[in-house]
């Protein structure tokens, strides 16, 4: 539903910008290492369908990642031991900032600045 929203808008706007169609979409790969997220700022057009790789390199330590995007809930990806790669799909997002935590570990955070 959401998604659908978004894409409708866009394309009601787009009509008269230059492009009127939604921006292609953006892989963002973040790192969990020894306890740490290796990108605390992401950046993303508005719109833009998004791809979050969250690349657990912290040997059978479990992360996940989550972004706060006001959906409930919010969208995350399992939590798995590493090594492991999992991946998120989001939807384009209105421009504004979403934080993007490790629901497990309080200090890994970040910001997702949508543009
Ligand atoms: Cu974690």
């Amino acid at each position: 539903m959401r998604a659908g929203f978004v894409v409708g808008a866009l394309l009601l706007t787009g009509a008269c910008s230059s492009s009127g169609l939604t921006p292609p979409p953006v892989t963002l790969t973040v790192r969990a290492e020894t306890m740490r997220f290796d990108r605390t700022d992401l950046e993303a057009p508005a719109g833009a369908p998004i791809e979050i790789v969250l690349d657990n390199r912290d040997n059978t330590i479990v992360h996940d990642i989550q972004v706060k995007t006001g959906a409930t809930p919010p969208p995350a990806t399992p939590r798995t031991g590493g090594p492991s790669v999992q991946r998120l799909q989001l939807p384009g997002l209105n421009t504004g900032t979403y934080e993007y935590v490790c629901t497990l570990h309080a200090q890994m955070t970040g910001k997702l600045n949508v543009r």
